[in-house]
């Protein structure tokens, strides 16, 4: 292999690498977007409260499969959704929360939320904790949830 072939390989290598490790960045950050994260105690049941948001889509289908806290925050978290049955507010687990692709999806009182249950403590106004979001996709989030007054 003459110096010049060589150098050429290197040249062709080094790019592929570079490529490659651009393309995961952008796969990894694909897009979605979490904004507007807060937190209130649940009016409906006692020691648990409700996280809301609005999550902008990639460039992909996607969706929130699940979400996690510290276990000094809540032994559980569940990802919700709140409908009318029979004329009353109930809540449901449901398995996710689908992101369409460039659309976006509020999680908000009176419909999706993600359900903390098992408060350590009480949520206090002004508090804020984090909260880890996992999507189908593989990519994960975390965002920082401030609670606020119910
Ligand atoms: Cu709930």
């Amino acid at each position: 292999m003459s110096e010049r072939t060589r150098t050429a390989l290197m040249w062709i290598l080094g790019v592929a690498v570079l490529g490659a490790g651009i393309w995961m960045l952008v796969k990894d950050d694909d897009g979605l977007r979490v904004t507007d994260v807060w937190a209130r105690s649940s009016p409906m049941v006692d020691g648990a409260a409700a996280a809301y948001m609005n999550i902008q889509g990639g460039a992909e289908d996607d969706a929130l499969v699940s979400a996690s806290v510290a276990a000094d925050v809540a032994g559980k978290v569940e990802l919700h959704e709140t409908r009318m049955v029979d004329g009353k507010h109930s809540m449901q687990m449901v398995l996710g929360i689908d992101i369409p692709a460039g659309g976006s999806v509020a999680l908000e009182p009176g419909g999706y939320h993600i359900m903390l249950m098992g408060l350590v403590e009480p949520l206090e106004p002004g508090e804020i904790f984090d909260t880890d979001l996992v999507f189908e996709s593989g990519a994960t989030i975390t965002v920082e949830v401030e609670v606020r007054e119910g």
